[in-house]
């Protein structure tokens, strides 16, 4: 992502009609991971509150969609009670999940409704929005317009749940899309990272070349209460903004304002490739009829799937916080985290959730990976200098991370900021390697039989191991804020807050682990996990 002073890291808001599942959870706890790197790299925590005045991360719920007057009839209470309840609960799985937002905006909120008021008379000030016709499909399951040929290809069913479309003759007020086919094409061609993965820019591209047509923003209001949810029209009751319209236009009404204008534009919005067309298309050409700046990067990622399956209410096979709070209770939340983001569907390939792939990830990378590197390293410190950092020769710890591991910082910078997470975290597990395969190869255990001769050489193998966890734990971090924070408090590193990442991460340097400093045994971080065992529910 380009260097800015401010990053602004935003997921989708949610729809209130149903209660989260592990696909919310997941965007989410992409963005948070996002947000701790980045508040992480430009070390200026805010001491008191422990946020950065620097990056912003924002999430929140979608609330004027048609399924929550439906869904809320059905429970026999009213849209708005059925959206508190589950805005709630979208609040509580997110605040289960540890992750960090500096917002949740509802879209019911005044301080939203009454910006896009105001963005969309600006708008119809522009020349840009008018009143006409629509004739065409209406995917209701996913309050989307479909052109008759988009429909037609789609066999007339939404392309996202297979219900049927559903035919509509209506008169809207229109966004003047069409417009800005030529701009947008010029935006996607300057800016290759305007759209995330690869293959779905191409799939935007490809799209746009087919030519756009004007969108519908309103919907009209009948007699019909399904039709009366909403914000109606600057002077026009007759007719609703768009649910699409509105939700979009909360990542700029939540920093539209005097203290947070600075954010503007976002870094990334984090979404599924289920809703990319909004966000690629509609939402930077309202943006450029606004005289907006446009988000740097749109990324898209792929879909948890559950045995090969999509994920859907008719197959009831949806992860629910349920289970995502049984693997954490059973593993904890960091090692849930951990899985969830180092083997989702972050790329343009669904990803399975699998009970053996998770015991297994857990066991390479946690349990026999950081967990039992930490644990060694601690207990030969205990064992042959009283569990403080012995007096080691900075050349030689200096000369052998060189030679084996000074690649893992830039590698992991470098993934970071291109929001390849598993790839980050994989840079950083790599150093956990490094200290494996240094243990194995000089055997500390065998030299430190004959002390007197050798303890030097122990020293030296030992802090090295242990200056090396220090920076994995630095990078691990931001996926897993609590384990690594146990783990600076055993070995009294814990890092002083505002020091920004790059210093942290100097090997030997001002924050290394220094000789004298105690380093105590502790509890396993992680214990192994028996594959074996029944999956947590
Ligand atoms: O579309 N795998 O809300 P929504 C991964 N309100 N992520 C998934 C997923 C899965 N199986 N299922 C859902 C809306 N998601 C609109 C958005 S934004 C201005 C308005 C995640 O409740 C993913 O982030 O249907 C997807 O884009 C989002 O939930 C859709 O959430």
């Amino acid at each position: 992502m380009p260097e800015r002073a401010q990053t602004y890291i935003t997921t989708p808001i949610y729809y209130v009609n149903d209660r989260p599942h592990i696909g919310h959870c997941y965007t989410t706890l992409l963005a948070d991971v996002t947000a701790r790197f980045y508040r992480l790299l430009k070390g200026s925590t805010d001491t008191d509150t422990g946020r950065t005045p620097d990056v912003f991360f924002l999430t929140g719920t979608d609330e004027h969609a048609d399924k929550v007057v439906t869904s809320a009839a059905a429970h026999s209470v009213t849209p708005i009670q059925w959206a508190d309840q589950n805005a709630a609960e979208f609040k509580k799985a997110f605040a289960f999940m540890n992750c960090s937002n500096d917002d949740f905006i509802r879209t019911t909120e005044d301080r939203h409704t009454s910006k896009v008021l105001a963005y969309i008379r600006e708008l119809q000030k522009k020349g840009d929005i008018y009143l006409g016709d629509y004739v065409g499909w209406f995917d209701e399951s996913q309050e989307e317009y479909l052109t008759e040929t988009a429909a037609k290809e789609a066999n007339f069913v939404s392309p996202v749940t297979g219900k049927p479309l559903v035919k509509k003759v209506e008169k809207n007020y229109f966004f003047k899309l069409s417009a800005y086919q030529d701009k947008l094409k010029a935006h996607f061609d300057k800016n290759p990272t305007f759209v995330l993965p690869e293959a779905r820019r191409n799939e935007v591209l490809g799209r746009l070349r087919g030519g756009l047509q004007d969108i519908p923003i309103s919907r009209a209001v009948t007699a019909d209460p399904t039709s009366q949810w909403g914000i109606k029209m600057p002077d026009d009751p007759t007719h609703r903004i768009y649910v699409w319209i509105d939700a979009l236009f909360n990542y700029l009404s939540v920093v539209d304002t005097p203290e947070r204008k600075q954010f503007w534009p976002p870094a990334v919005h984090f979404i599924a490739k289920d809703i990319l067309w909004f966000h690629a298309v509609i939402w930077p050409a309202l943006l450029m009829a606004l005289g907006r700046a446009l988000p740097a990067t749109v990324y898209s990622h792929a879909y948890w799937v559950r045995d090969g399956r999509k994920m859907s209410k008719s197959l009831g096979n949806f992860v629910t916080i349920e289970v995502l709070k049984a693997y954490a209770q059973k593993y904890s939340l960091d090692a849930l985290r951990w899985y969830l983001v180092t083997q989702g569907p972050q790329g343009a390939t669904d990803a399975d959730f699998s009970h053996a792939k998770f015991v297994e990830v857990y066991n390479a990378d946690l349990a026999n990976g950081i967990g039992n590197c930490a644990s060694r390293v601690s207990n030969m410190i205990e064992k042959y200098f009283e569990g403080k950092v012995p007096e080691f020769q900075s050349t030689w710890i200096d000369r052998r991370w060189e030679t084996t591991s000074a690649d893992a910082v830039p590698r992991y910078l470098e993934a970071a900021q291109s929001l390849d997470l598993a790839a980050a975290f994989e840079a950083a597990s790599s150093l956990i390697k490094d200290v494996d395969d240094l243990i194995s190869e000089t055997k500390p255990f065998t030299l430190a039989k004959d002390m007197q001769a050798n303890g030097q050489e122990v020293a030296n193998i030992l802090a090295c191991c242990a200056e090396s966890i220090r920076i994995a734990s630095i990078m691990l971090s931001p996926a897993m804020p609590q384990k690594m924070a146990e783990l600076w408090q055993a070995w009294n590193c814990v890092p002083a807050p505002g020091t920004p990442l790059q210093e942290l991460c100097a090997f030997n340097g001002p924050h290394a682990i220094k000789p004298g400093q105690r380093i105590a045994k502790g509890a396993a971080l992680f214990m192994r996990a028996d594959p074996a065992e029944t999956p947590p529910a």
